[in-house]
This record gives C-alpha cells, sequence and structure tokens, in this order.
C-alpha cells in the first residue's frame, strides 16, 4: 500500500563548519565572518530540530557532510600555499548543510512518468558551493536508486545557476495530490548577486516533465535580494495549501497571487505587510525560513528559528497571526543558532521530498535510534570549535576526514567515502 506523504532531509551538519563569510549577500555570513564556529554544537542543534519534526509524527531523513577539504577541487584550481585563502575556504565549506540547495524535487503526481524527479542543484553562482553537486549528486543516486519511483537528473548546464528547492514552491490541496510549482528566480543587475536564473528553473520544469499549466515562473523582488533575500526562501514559504510571504517577496505580488489562485483553486495567501515586519526584520530573523509542516494529526504548524522571538515586531505578528482565525495554527521555535550565524535557518536545513518512505534507501532514513547513533559520533569526532585562522591547517583537515569517515561507517553508507 502507498504512504505518500512528505519526508524532510536535513543536512548533517559537518565537522567543517566555519565561519569564512564567504556568501557576498547573505548579510548573516558576511556579518559572522571571521568568527569561531562551534561544529559539534552546530551539529547537535540539527539532530535536535529532526527529533523535534519526528515527535510530531513527521517522516525525517537525512543527507550526509560532504568530503572536506575538496582537495580534487583545489587541484583543479591550481591552489598552492600562495593561494587566496577564500578559495581554501571554499574547500573546507560545510555548505552542503543547507540541503534546501541539493537539489529540485517535484512528486511523483506532478510529472508526466508518475515518478519524483529530481535536479541536483549546480550551485556556480558561488565558488564555495559550485563543487557541491557531484558529490551530492553521488548521495541523491544512492538515497534513491529505486528506478520504479524515482529520476535523478544531472546538475543544469553551468551558464544558468540553479540553488534547488531553496527557489522552489509547491502548492496543492495535499502533499500526494498533483501540486502547481512555483520557480522563483531573480534577474541580474542588482547590488547582490541573483542566484537562481530563469532558465534553468525551465530547463528543470521540462526535464521533470511537469504539465504548463501547472507551472509558474515568477521574478522575486529586486528589492528583497537587496536585502539580503538571497534565495526565495528567506522571504516565503509554502505548504500544501497555504503560501505564508512577505509583501515584497515578488516583483509583482498581486499578479503573482492571482496566478496561483486560478491555477491551485483554495490557496489561502498569508501575507505579511511591510508595515508590521519590514524586510530588515524579515532577513534577520528568518522568519520565513520556517518550516510549515502539517503534522499528521495536527494542525498547520510553522517552526521557526529562536531567532524570530528576539524580534519584537516578528514575535508580535507571530501572536497576532495565531490570536487570528488563520490556516497556520501553531508556532515552534527551535535552536539553530550555528547555522543561522552563516545565513542557513530551519527551512534551509532540509530538503523535502513527497514519496513512499519504503521506496527510500532505508540508510537515509532517520529515527530516534539512529539519531542517537549520529549523536554519539557527532559528539566523539566533530571539533568542538574552529577558528577561521585553522582553516587550511593538516591536522584539522585529518580530524575533519576521520569525523566524517566514522559517521560513515556507524550508517553503513561506507560506499560514499
Ligand atoms: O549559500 N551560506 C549559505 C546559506 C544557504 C541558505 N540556504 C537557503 N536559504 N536555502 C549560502 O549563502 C556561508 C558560508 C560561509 O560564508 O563560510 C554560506 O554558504
Amino acid at each position: 500500500m502507498s504512504n505518500i506523504r512528505e519526508i524532510n532531509f536535513d543536512g548533517i551538519v559537518g565537522p567543517s563548519h566555519n565561519y569564512a563569510g564567504l556568501s557576498l549577500g547573505n548579510l548573516a555570513a558576511t556579518k559572522n565572518a571571521g568568527e569561531t564556529s562551534y561544529p559539534r554544537a552546530a551539529a547537535l542543534q540539527g539532530i535536535a530540530k529532526m527529533r523535534h519534526n519526528m515527535k510530531m509524527g513527521l517522516a525525517q531523513g537525512f543527507f550526509l557532510p560532504l568530503p572536506r577539504p575538496d582537495t580534487g577541487w583545489l587541484d583543479a584550481l591550481a591552489a598552492d600555499d600562495d593561494t587566496n585563502s577564500a578559495l581554501v575556504a571554499g574547500a573546507w565549506s560545510a555548505s552542503s548543510m543547507w540541503t534546501a540547495n541539493a537539489a529540485t524535487v517535484s512528486p511523483a503526481s506532478d510529472t508526466a512518468d508518475g515518478k519524483c524527479h529530481l535536479t541536483v542543484a549546480n550551485l556556480v553562482t558561488m565558488p564555495h558551493r559550485s563543487h557541491e553537486w557531484p558529490d551530492t549528486l553521488r548521495q541523491l543516486e544512492v538515497a534513491f536508486a529505486d528506478r520504479d519511483h524515482f529520476a535523478v537528473h544531472t546538475a543544469v548546464p553551468p551558464t544558468f545557476g540553479d540553488e534547488g528547492a531553496a527557489n522552489h514552491m509547491r502548492l496543492t490541496p495535499s502533499h500526494g495530490e498533483k501540486g502547481l510549482e512555483v520557480f522563483v528566480y531573480g534577474r541580474t543587475g542588482g547590488r547582490f548577486p541573483a542566484r537562481q536564473h530563469e532558465q534553468a528553473s525551465r530547463i528543470i520544469a521540462r526535464s521533470h516533465g511537469l504539465d504548463p499549466e501547472h507551472t509558474l515562473f515568477v521574478e522575486q523582488a529586486p528589492e528583497a535580494i537587496e536585502a539580503g533575500a538571497f534565495h526565495n526562501d528567506v522571504v516565503a514559504v509554502a505548504n500544501e495549501n497555504v503560501l505564508f510571504t512577505h509583501e515584497q517577496a515578488f516583483a509583482d505580488p498581486a499578479g503573482t497571487y492571482d496566478e496561483i489562485r486560478a491555477r491551485c483553486p483554495g490557496v489561502q495567501v498569508v501575507e505579511v505587510p511591510a508595515s508590521a515586519v519590514s524586510l530588515a526584520d524579515a532577513v534577520s530573523s528568518y522568519l520565513f525560513n520556517a518550516q510549515l509542516l502539517s503534522p499528521p494529526n495536527g494542525e498547520m504548524t510553522l517552526v521557526v528559528p529562536e531567532e524570530c522571538r528576539e524580534n519584537g515586531a516578528v514575535w508580535s505578528w507571530l501572536q497576532s497571526m495565531l490570536e487570528g482565525n488563520g490556516p497556520i495554527r501553531h508556532v515552534k521555535v527551535v535552536d539553530v543558532r550555528q547555522s543561522m550565524a552563516n545565513g542557513g535557518g530551519p527551512a534551509c536545513l532540509r530538503l523535502r521530498v513527497v514519496a513512499d518512505p519504503a521506496t527510500v534507501d532505508q540508510c537515509f532514513m532517520l529515527d530516534a535510534d539512529k539519531a542517537g547513533l549520529i549523536e554519539s559520533v557527532i559528539g566523539k569526532y566533530w571539533p568542538e570549535a574552529i577558528d577561521t585562522g585553522q582553516i587550511g591547517d593538516p591536522s584539522l583537515a585529518e580530524t575533519v576526514r576521520t569525523a566524517r569517515t566514522r559517521l560513515l561507517e556507524a550508517l553503513e553508507l561506507s560506499e560514499l567515502i
């Protein structure tokens, strides 16, 4: 019997997690450049979030940290001891933890061949992320190896920047039904890079076999990118028939809502006005980088980072939302501060795949026992702290490699070493 549901695949924070300040346009990452990071605490915060969501009865999976430092990439760049430190830091980045950027996913109910399609994101705009995709692809090919249910695609050609699910939303009466897939792209030419190229989104829609009537391409508001919303998921999130969005998320908000409502009747738009929460507050609190979830026996729940509670405007807006009669009935708060300091909130840390969990390689599915196992490996092998001055250090490189290897061994995924 098929059991189609949403599975959240969170990235386990890698042992080289650090604050090198590599992402122009990502204000948190730029602001925290040079700070000491705490990889062990970061990874444990991530597991705690996964446990939190599993307790709500939700299906949870995970992806592994990628091999770092990526010496193959440094070799390809002909890097030596005099090489620009940003390139060395790029080889050490733990950025694959933000699995919302791993791939774009179209569930089986939306595609022509009735399979769930995944396209790994090329992430070409940021050098430190541009070398993630080959290892991410290897992992997707193992996790979604069941060819009767999944089709895994290689990255779109690098001319067209693609950042995966962070710029993709899906509206549907319920997860297992046919949905409207909304691709949000940025236009180049502003102060900060627009990372998602319209053509990349169109290529993905075609190769996934989406129905043009159920596909929409929407421009992100240039002022949102300017304010630090380097991905659409910093200013909007959708779940089933609800779109939760900032008033300034899209270049043409009213036109976007009309199109969405016309193609997916019954959608409710929860729009937060700029007069209540400014774009600056939305970006610093990550109000919209929340997980909007439908627990099996519960009401729609928004999982927000602690930073939302600390922002007066955001917190009071959330209270008034709960007092009203809207579709989002609960707000839960999680501590993912280590990830947040690099511009990655609860939603960045997860990739949503609508599928039957039984069709996924079980090595990638989480339960409480496995969470305990992962925590014990992290507690034993993940560095407690990394100062950015240590990036490039050979003995730290060895620690980082060993930590990842021990995790893969514990999870019986040594084939990905
Ligand atoms: O690509 N940060 C990531 C954060 C990604 C957040 N993802 C979503 N919004 N879905 C990025 O900017 C910082 C790394 C550094 O600066 O060292 C970084 O890559």
